[in-house]
């Protein structure tokens, strides 16, 4: 294995590379958990990271160039920036700061690391398919604009990831399929965390892939195996390795020698014995223990076999063994394990290192030291310019019914905003089989759903939706998976850092559903990816529908999640200010989550709003979050704070109180979100500088002078939680009314009666609040 391979890669040096990664790997961990200064486990994988040092050298060092994307396992993170380390990028100081405060993250960070990371990976399967969304995301944007420079979209994943449903959700999808330029690499150590994996049936995930149309390759035996299986009887030797079971063949890594044959031949066939009588003693263990994951020629092989398939992903199956080249190795619990402190001086003497040279680079005169500058200049992170700002209006010419719904209103506005070109081009709407039902119609029909190819449309060209992919389409349509949803999303949201556009995504989803692909949401939030959702419908006004579509928790979900503001407006041109603003700020700011609703309602008291306040100074307060939808009269003070579709039960029951003498102040609470973090930041940055905030934030113009002592009625079509927090900006009692239950099936009307959202309920309830 000495002389150069006749792919003009030297093997030996890359060899001495792979060396050196998995030693910085295993010690920039040691280092973490050695430091003492932190009361709890600091942790971090040496196994893991073991595994898949050779995968991760032959991709790096052999394989990869400029504009390839790659997401890495999230427990091999120090074998990623050992490999930024040794090609310049990342500065040696960090190697001693993993897992540490400023320091490099326990996971691939893309937003927190030094050394860039293409993607975020934690929550084990989603940066397995990440890279898949994100080819998907290349390939409509070379339909849509100029074509980009040729790129390749990598996953290494562990094993124990291809348990997470969202990978099959993924790779089934048709609307990702047909990607050539996608790469997973699979380590296969058929280890998880707590155990080995029971009968792995690698074979039958191999088919999983190849049935939803990947081309599979394993890379199982190492060079060594190959050739002794290909001497005569050695067929033998294959078939013995072949049908053993994984914890019996993973046991052997604990042995050489003389006790590794008598194990390994424990339950062989004579004929065996006899093949293996050909290998001395010394030699036994680096041939029955060579593995295709751990050789790199066979890997690089096996990368390059991808490259020639073009009209589908690829899969490789790399077979590995945990803890790899450290005394740690094979055994079923090393998941956590860590080396002693001998065992790292017996490695770093074996790594050819001093204490003193341990965290050096290669010499840059050596050929290891060339290869690595080499690398370094090819494929390291450059970062991208600040995204584009795009010329939005102020409200689109989107006109909209007397009587209309938030969702209906979300509709037109994304048609109208179609029709300027500059913003259309980086327009693109996603729905996991939902865009009619969530009013994705018009916007279809005006631009178009994409299909990589055009395809023939055998219905009439005169049906009320026009459903005709082509390549120049701007709606993506997916299988009912809101995770493929999130994912997609997240991928497009980060166009512009990956491919150089940004695009303006923009997914529709019926609302409950977004926390069916909640952990994708965030996922994608993590890696700063920037979008628009419309959850809708929403809540139990939905009625008729029943429990199961009648999302509750989700205006929580929207106001918790970093990254993402969420608003619920009541009316047509709040969603068109909320809308066109949330697009404009991808940008710079973050991403939007409007909760709508199909409820029509008249848009009247809002034409009364702009009236008295201005189109100016209304889409400012709508924007900061709220607005005073109705002035009280003389009498004892209540407020009635409300958002979206229950708004027509809340202004009558604000007529019902003032005939009872309560002067009623109606807050249209149209993003909680920004309301609460207005003044909930405030109140945190006064506590750090130990000083009264000077504000409340924006709640101030909503709850005036005079008002500050009310009781304050909130109400929502949500969990009464969400708004609860209303009183303690100023200390006012609260009584919240919403949907603490899970919904059933009736009428508008039966429901809120339920959930006690009638306007003669709201009024009792303020009544309450009074004179309690
Ligand atoms: C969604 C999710 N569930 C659980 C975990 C905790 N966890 C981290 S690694 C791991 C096992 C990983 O096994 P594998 O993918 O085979 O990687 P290996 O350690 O073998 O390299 C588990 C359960 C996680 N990170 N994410
Ligand atoms: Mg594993």
């Amino acid at each position: 294995m000495d002389e150069p391979s006749d792919r003009g890669i030297d093997l030996a040096v890359l060899e001495s590379i792979d060396d050196r990664l998995r030693w910085l790997a295993v010690r920039m961990i040691d280092h973490a958990n050695r430091r003492g200064d932190t009361e709890v486990k600091v942790g971090g994988h040496q196994a893991s990271s073991a595994s898949m040092t050779s995968i991760m050298s032959a991709l790096w060092f052999g394989h990869i160039t400029g504009d390839d994307k790659v997401a890495v396992k999230p427990h091999a993170a120090p074998l990623f920036h050992a490999i930024k380390y040794l090609t310049g990028e990342l500065d040696r100081a960090y190697l001693t700061t993993l897992r540490q405060r400023g320091g490099l993250q326990a996971y691939p960070s893309r937003t927190k690391d030094p050394d860039v990371f293409d993607f975020s990976t934690g929550s084990v399967g989603l940066g397995a398919v990440a890279p898949l969304f994100s080819a998907a995301t290349r390939r409509y944007i070379d339909d849509h604009f100029e074509a980009t420079p040729p790129a390749r979209f990598i996953a290494i994943a562990g094993d124990a990831e291809l348990d997470e449903g969202n990978i099959w959700e993924a790779i089934s999808d048709p609307a990702l399929q047909g990607l050539g330029n996608v790469m997973l690499i699979i380590d296969l150590n058929r280890q998880s965390l707590d155990r080995i994996i029971p009968g792995i049936q690698a074979q039958r995930v191999m088919e999983f892939f190849r049935n939803a149309g990947w081309h599979v390759v394993e890379a199982k035996y190492g060079t060594r195996l190959l050739e002794a299986f290909a001497r005569p009887g050695g067929a033998a030797l294959k078939r013995h390795i072949d049908e053993m079971s994984n914890e019996e063949y993973q046991s052997l890594f604990a042995y050489v020698g003389s006790e590794l044959r008598e194990r390994f031949l424990a339950n062989a066939e004579r004929d065996v014995g006899d093949f293996l009588a050909s290998i001395d003693d010394d030699d036994l263990a680096p041939v029955i223990q060579n593995l295709g994951g751990h050789d790199l020629s066979v890997l690089i092989d096996a990368y390059r076999s991808c490259d020639e398939v073009h009209d589908r992903p690829s899969v490789v199956f790399a077979y590995t063994i945990k803890g790899f080249g450290l005394p740690l190795v094979g055994d079923p619990m090393n998941h956590s394990a860590l080396l002693t402190p001998a065992q790292i001086d017996d490695l770093r003497e074996a790594t050819g290192l001093t204490e003193a040279t341990e965290w050096d680079r290669f010499e840059a005169d050596t050929p290891a030291g060339r290869l690595c500058a080499e690398v370094g200049a090819e494929v390291n992170n450059v970062p991208p310019p600040p995204r584009p700002r795009l010329a939005f209006p102020l409200r689109t010419g989107a006109r909209h019914k007397p009587t209309t719904s938030t969702q209906e209103a979300f509709g037109r506005i994304v048609v109208e905003l179609g029709k300027d070109p500059s913003l259309a081009r980086r327009m693109v709407t996603v729905s996991p089989d939902v865009s009619v039902s969530t009013n994705l119609g018009g916007w279809i029909n005006t631009q178009g759903v994409y299909a990589p190819t055009k395809q023939h449309n055998y219905f009439d060209q005169d049906r009320l939706l026009e459903w005709d992919p082509k390549p120049t389409g701007r709606h993506i349509e997916l299988g009912i998976s809101e995770m493929n949803l999130f994912l997609l999303l997240g991928q497009l949201g980060l166009a512009h850092e990956h491919h150089g556009e940004m695009l303006l995504p923009i997914g529709t989803v019926y609302d409950p559903f977004v926390l069916r692909g909640l952990d994708a949401l965030i996922y994608s939030l993590y890696n700063g990816a920037r979008f628009v959702i419309a959850g809708t419908p929403a809540g139990i006004t939905l009625a008729p529908e029943g429990g199961a579509h009648q999302s509750t928790i989700t205006p929580s979900v929207g106001l918790e999640l970093p990254g993402i503001t969420q608003a619920e407006p009541a009316f047509a041109i709040a969603v068109d200010w909320l809308l066109t603003d949330g697009l404009d700020g991808l940008t710079d700011r973050e991403s939007l989550y409007l909760r709508l609703s199909t409820r029509p309602i008249s848009q009247e008291p809002f034409a009364h709003a702009l009236e008295r306040l201005g189109e100016q100074s209304l889409r400012a307060a709508v924007l900061a979050g709220g607005y005073r939808l109705r002035e009280p009269g003389p009498g004892t003070r209540l407020i009635l704070a409300a958002s979206g579709a229950v708004m027509p039960e809340v202004l009558e029951a604000a007529e019902i109180l003032e005939d009872e003498g309560v002067a009623c102040t109606v807050i249209d609470v149209t993003s909680l979100d920004r309301l609460y973090r207005d003044w909930s930041h405030r109140l945190a940055d006064a506590t750090r500088s130990a000083s009264l905030p000077e504000s409340s934030g924006h709640i101030e113009t909503l709850i005036v002078d005079g008002e500050r002592s009310a009781p304050i009625v909130t109400v929502h079509d949500g969990a009464t939680h969400a708004m609860a927090w209303l009183g303690s900006v100023f200390g006012q009692r609260v009584v919240p009314i919403g949907v603490d239950r899970f919904g059933e099936s009736g009428t508008i009307g039966e429901l809120y009666e339920l959930f006690g959202l009638l306007p003669e309920q709201i009024a009792t309830a303020g009544l309450m609040a009074i004179d309690r």
